[in-house]
């Protein structure tokens, strides 16, 4: 890991101690004790995901999405993964009342005993005889809940998807495999409906219409936040209103037919951005999106690969527990529009990462204290500026459709000109960030 501080660091003492301005947030609160990365992640949540395809059906399975998706999309397999992290009403609860002396964790893991804990309306005389619970523990376990929501950390879940894959994948009318309540917007307004969404929540709740809190947490495509839906994106931002928005990005508009987006790459070709003669794939940059969102001031944006879950799952964690805006990035290859086999999805994600062609970091903004925390989370085997750096980016590009212009006709002209691009951002980038000449722990 490779961290970097733009910063006043007259906090390093207690920011060693407790590993990040979230952390010490959360300390400083006494909220709830010191609290790093792997505090808010149990081991036996990391799934392993492999290339097979059973692998990813299985994973797809937590939310079922039914068989209309596409074979080995990791569009799906982010979502799945996002829902999951995002699930930590019963974690913090088991907890505290494993914590508390309340109950033993043998009694917990009992599944009907959790279900009867999270309700919000009190359980019937049966319920709790099957569950083996008595009104004195009941008692014991609402003034645990009121201390976790009053932490921030007991909440439940809304989630809004605009129109792209994921309505393709898990919410075609009349069908919907969430398990949570779940808004469609449309392809434009992710941002407006999630401000909507957690306004009214926050409304409902001071009224005392709502006895738990509710995160909301936005979804939408590459388009629909690079492109069309920025405008509102950029009010909810501006507001920091509380919530996560998460950009699957498969760099394209895929669901209606791979058009280019301000996220496709360099020299990629799409169904508006073909290679022909003269003009050989799309011919602009990609928008720096994360950027753009750093430049709102918000306190948390990342970006992610889904090869490394477990990263996922905490930055998921972290973006619903620092109070505020949080926007993460993750990117989600797809078989027909990249041009591969669907069984080398997130192969091709850690790939992305290897040639530093896609990487992996957080940044934390404390407003109030005019601090940053910068971390790479999963940076290329060796850090850029030693002489083996990183990939070669070919072994990214090679064995895309998207690129084979490129490939399959040897054209080391533009590979080269792919290269630069790549090796110019993570320069601008790590020079920004203050990180040359950083270390690697
Ligand atoms: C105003 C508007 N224009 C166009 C469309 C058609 N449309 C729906 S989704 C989409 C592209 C979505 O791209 P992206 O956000 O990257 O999601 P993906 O399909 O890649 O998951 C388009 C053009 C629409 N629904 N509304
Ligand atoms: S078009 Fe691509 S990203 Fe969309 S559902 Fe199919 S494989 Fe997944
Ligand atoms: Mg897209």
């Amino acid at each position: 890991m490779i961290q970097g501080r733009m910063t006043d660091l007259s906090c390093e003492k207690d920011y060693h101690r407790v590993g990040s301005y979230l952390d010490m947030e959360i300390f400083r609160n006494k909220r709830i004790g010191t609290y790093n990365r792997a505090s808010i992640l149990l081991d036996q949540e990391i799934p392993e995901i492999d290339t097979k395809d059973q692998d990813y059906r299985r994973l797809k399975g937590n939310l079922s999405p039914g068989l209309s998706t596409c074979t080995g999309c990791a569009a799906p397999v982010v979502f799945n993964l996002v829902a999951k992290a995002a699930q930590m009403r019963s974690l913090f609860l088991t907890r505290e009342l494993i914590k508390e002396g309340v109950m033993s964790s043998q009694e917990l893991e009992r599944s009907e005993v959790m279900k009867i804990l999270l309700k919000e309306t009190t359980a019937s005389v049966d319920e709790m005889k099957t569950a083996d619970l008595n009104p004195a523990v009941m008692k014991k376990v609402e003034k645990i809940k009121k201390k976790l929501i009053a932490e921030g950390v007991y909440f439940k879940l809304l989630f809004a998807g605009a129109t792209g894959c994921m309505t393709v994948t898990t919410a075609s009318y009349p069908n919907n495999s969430w398990r949570f309540p779940y808004f469609h917007s449309a392809f434009e307004n992710i941002g407006a409906v999630v401000a909507g969404l957690e306004a009214g929540a926050r409304a409902r709740q001071a009224k005392g219409m709502l006895k738990t809190p509710h995160k909301v947490i936005g979804f939408a495509g590459d388009g629909g936040s690079y492109d069309i839906g920025l405008q509102a994106l950029s009010g909810i931002w501006e507001r920091n209103q509380d919530c996560l928005i998460v950009t699957y990005d498969n760099e394209a508009y895929m669901n209606t037919g791979k058009q280019r987006c301000s996220s496709t790459p360099w020299g990629a070709s799409t169904t508006t951005s073909p290679v022909g003669k003269e003009i050989k794939g799309k011919q602009t940059d990609p928008k720096d999106i994360t950027s753009i969102a750093l430049a709102h001031n918000i306190p948390y944006v990342a970006t992610a690969s889904p090869d490394d879950a477990e990263d996922l799952i905490i930055k998921v964690r972290k973006a619903l527990l620092i109070p505020g805006a949080s926007y993460l990035r993750v990117l989600a290859p797809c078989p027909p529009g990249w041009g591969y086999a669907a069984k080398d999805s997130i192969k091709l994600s850690k790939a992305a990462v290897d040639t530093a062609k896609f990487y992996s970091f957080e940044v934390e903004t404390d407003i109030r204290n005019k601090r940053r925390y910068f971390t790479i989370n999963n940076a290329p085997s060796v850090f850029f500026n030693s002489e083996n750096g990183r990939e070669e980016i070919a072994s990214f590009t090679n064995g895309q459709g998207r690129f084979s212009h490129m490939s399959k006709k040897g054209d080391q002209e533009a590979i080269n000109v792919v290269q630069e691009k790549v090796d110019a951002s993570w320069r601008n980038m790590t020079d920004f960030f203050g990180l040359n000449g950083g270390s690697t722990s």
